[in-house]
């Protein structure tokens, strides 16, 4: 920083605007930087209490639609003990999670449950794409109520949401990994896993339609990207998600591995769940 620029330096005979009542410049200044430090602290604080322990160690993600039953698995993964819950307003982390069957002496994972309401959900992306970056993510696990999907303005809901979730994951070579938990499988209306999954790829697929229409020239930019890239089928251009052949969307064309499995919070059958954090635990 210059000496002209130096808000220490002190400039005589400078007032603020508005007229001789105000306080001298450097005092402005000074209550300026100060500020500027009090914002920087809290920043820091927010940032460290979210974002940096997604970076600092392994990580699960789990994210999911509200009413999914996110809190209720965090709580049964974390505690072992089934919870009553009500919609959360803000993430709540472990970083001293234990997977069964990994020694007491591995390190710990971070595990992240995250709000499903629609106005609440950017924290899960930034956590991601944090821990994406500092490749401390090991999986997400993206869990839907498979009783509520034969609505379909539920459907719908989960399928966006997943579409954004893949979005990111794609963004990084290889991808990351994702879990479909199709939770609430005990209820007698739930959807099984296999009929999820192709009900998802085909929404994902109705939801691709109408974004790409929707940003048109985003999808062009989108191809180039594709073509200069040269490495990659799937495209992390604006506006697509799965492969450019016309074919209809496939959860397998994806870089990230993405698997749908059933299993039920309220049964305690999350087995199957835990099976496949086991596996990625060792990536
Ligand atoms: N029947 C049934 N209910 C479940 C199951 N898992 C969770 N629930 C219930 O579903 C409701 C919502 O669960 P939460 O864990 O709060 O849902 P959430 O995904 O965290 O929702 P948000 O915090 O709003 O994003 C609660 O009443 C849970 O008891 C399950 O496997 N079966
Ligand atoms: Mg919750």
């Amino acid at each position: 920083m210059s000496a002209e620029d130096s808000p220490l330096i002190p400039l005589e005979g400078t007032e603020m605007a508005g007229g001789g009542g105000g306080y001298p410049l450097p005092v402005y200044l000074g209550g300026l930087a100060i500020a500027c430090l009090i914002a920087f602290a809290v920043y820091s604080f927010i940032f460290s209490k979210t974002h940096g322990v997604a970076a600092a160690g392994p990580t699960f993600i789990i994210a999911g639609p509200s009413g999914a039953g996110k809190t209720a698995l965090f709580t049964l993964l974390r505690y072992g003990e089934k919870s009553t819950t009500l919609p959360s307003i803000e993430q709540n982390i472990s970083t001293s999670y234990r997977l069964p069957s990994l020694p007491d002496t591995a390190k710990p994972f971070v595990l992240i449950d995250t709000p499903g309401h629609q106005k609440l959900r950017q924290s899960m992306f930034d956590v991601l794409q944090v821990s994406q970056a500092a490749r401390t993510i090991h999986g997400v696990l993206f869990v839907v109520d498979a009783s509520a999907v034969s609505k379909p303005e539920k459907l719908r809901e989960a399928a966006e949401y997943l579409y954004d979730v893949l979005r990111v994951t794609e963004k990084v070579r290889g991808g990351s990994d994702v879990l479909v938990a199709a939770n609430k499988s005990e209820l007698f209306t739930a959807v099984p896993a296999k009929r999820l999954r192709t009900l998802l790829e085909a929404e994902v697929q109705k939801i691709r339609e109408t974004r790409t229409k929707a940003i048109g020239k985003v999808g062009l930019d989108g191809e180039k990207e594709e073509e200069e890239d040269g490495d990659s089928a799937t495209v992390g251009g604006d506006g697509w998600l799965g492969l450019r052949d016309g074919k209809p969307f496939r959860f397998e064309d994806l870089e990230s591995d993405v698997m749908v499995v059933g299993g039920s919070v309220e049964t305690g059958k999350v087995d199957d769940w835990v099976g496949w954090m086991e596996e990625r635990a060792v990536n």
